[in-house]
Formats: C-alpha cells, structure tokens, sequence
C-alpha cells in the first residue's frame, strides 16, 4: 500500500489537466436540454477533450466503453452514454475525467434538465453541500476517516444514504492511486492527510436506501430501491495550510448552481 506524494511541480502540471476536466463541465452545461442523448453529450465531450490535447481517461479503461460516465436519476455511477434521450426533470451526473501532459484530472457534477422537481433539488444541493463539507476537513494532521465521517453524518442528518461500494481515490499519473476515500467512517480514523497527497472525493448520496445493483450491461450502478441518487466529485490537492480545490475554475464558485 503506497500513496504517491507530489511535488510542487508534478501539482502545476496536474493542474492543467483539472483544469480541462472542469472546463468541460462548463463547456457542456448549455448541451444538457430535454431531447438531448446521453451519447451526443459523450461525443462533444470527446471532441473537447481531444481538441485540447488531451485523452479521456475512462475510454477503454478497464474496457469502459465511453469517454464520459452519465449517470441519470437512479443511476448511481458509471452509467455508458446511450441514445437515451434525457426528459424534463431527470437529473444527470457528468462524470468528466481527462489525461493530459502524462497526469489525470478528474470532477463530476449532478445537472439539472429542465425544470427540477423539489426533492431533486433538495438531494442534489445536500450532495454539492456534503462534498463542500468534506473538502472543509482536508488539512495537514486530521485523518481521511474525518472526511467520510463528516460527509456521512451531514448527508443522513437529511435523511439520505451515502453508498459504501464505491469510493474516492489517489489521482495522479494514474487514475486510480491509493488512498481510498471513504465517504463514511469515523473521526480520527484512518490514513493521515499530508502535504502533497492529491485525490478525489466524490460522495454519492442516495434519497432512499444505500443498497446498490449493477445492471445487465455490468457497468452502470444503480439504486436497488429505484430511488433518486446525485453525485458531485473534486480533485483536490493538500498544501502546507490545507487544500486545493484543482478542479475548481478560478474566480468561480465550487459549482456553478
Ligand atoms: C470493474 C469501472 C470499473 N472507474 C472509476 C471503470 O473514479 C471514477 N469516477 O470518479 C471512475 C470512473 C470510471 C471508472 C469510468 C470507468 N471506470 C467502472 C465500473 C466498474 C469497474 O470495475
Ligand atoms: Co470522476
Ligand atoms: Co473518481
């Protein structure tokens, strides 16, 4: 078990490829309209991605089929862009991860079609707001496990469920490094957070119960319940003072909601 610590330098590099990631997710925003397929989303995001230099990290890995993960209403995560045709009131997470000058960049966002329904947008703001939550606890000294716990405790004080199956990561010249970022779990557990350790957290909160089942295609993860799920996701970085948000476009907010 190793987590690669980076340098100032390997941190600058790796920024342009955040950068991209989170640049696609603002680029696609205005794309994301009722009669609009999930595979047309794909595509303009690859085109995007390519024409900048870059590589979508999730084509082909581990046999992925796709450049991009969307992942509508009770779709948990990893759902393949499809001729499916989103409808007023879905919500859609984009799961964007771009390889760019030999390092990974990695952000998601729950988006809106349309009109949202009330308890769509409540689930989606706790979800923006558990992640904001968690990124707060990172620092020099507390513990991953403060992470999880926080973002737990605030995602069922609402009376949600966080999903146990899949988790945050160690990101760098590999898209998946060690650590694991739980998004449960208690405070002062876990691996210690130090300065140069770069990673994701990307809570997935369920409306219903935590329980998940993979669909016949064997990728998309979906709520056993059918109830609705919304998942936000950040690359952040551990400075001598706290964190970085890397996926995060300057002058901007967190998400732009
Ligand atoms: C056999 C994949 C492998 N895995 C993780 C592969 O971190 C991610 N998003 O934030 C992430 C994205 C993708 C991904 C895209 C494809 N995969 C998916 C499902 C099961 C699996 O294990
Ligand atoms: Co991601
Ligand atoms: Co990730």
């Amino acid at each position: 078990p190793m987590i690669h610590f980076k340098t100032d330098e390997e941190i600058n590099t790796m920024k342009e490829s955040c950068r991209l990631a989170a640049e696609v997710l603002l680029m696609i925003e205005p794309y994301i309209k009722p009669g609009v397929t999930t595979e047309r989303l794909d595509q303009i995001c690859h085109d995007y991605i390519v024409s900048h230099g870059a590589v979508p990290s999730p084509l082909n890995y581990r046999g992925f089929p796709k450049s991009i993960c969307s992942s509508v209403n009770e779709e948990i995560c990893h759902g393949i862009p499809s001729d499916r045709k989103l409808r007023n009131g879905d919500i859609v997470n984009l799961d964007i991860t771009t390889y760019l000058k030999g390092f990974h960049g990695d952000t998601s966002r729950t988006f809106f079609v349309g009109s949202p329904r009330k308890k769509s947008e409540k689930l989606v703001e706790v979800c923006r707001q558990a992640l904001q939550k968690g990124i707060e606890c990172v620092k020099p000294g507390a513990r991953l496990g403060d992470v999880g716990a926080t973002i737990q405790q605030f995602a069922e004080g609402h009376g949600y469920s966080v999903v146990r199956e899949f988790c945050g990561h160690g990101i760098g010249n590999n898209f998946h490094e060690e650590p694991q970022v739980l998004h449960y779990g208690n405070f002062g557990e876990g691996v210690e957070i130090k300065k140069g350790m770069v990673f994701t957290i990307e809570p997935m909160i369920n409306e219903g119960q935590p329980d998940l089942k993979i669909l016949p295609d064997k990728w998309t993860a979906v709520t056993e319940d059918s109830s609705l799920s919304a998942q936000f996701e950040h690359t952040v970085c551990v400075t001598d003072s706290g964190v970085e948000v890397m996926t995060r476009l300057e002058g901007r907010p967190l998400f732009y909601l």
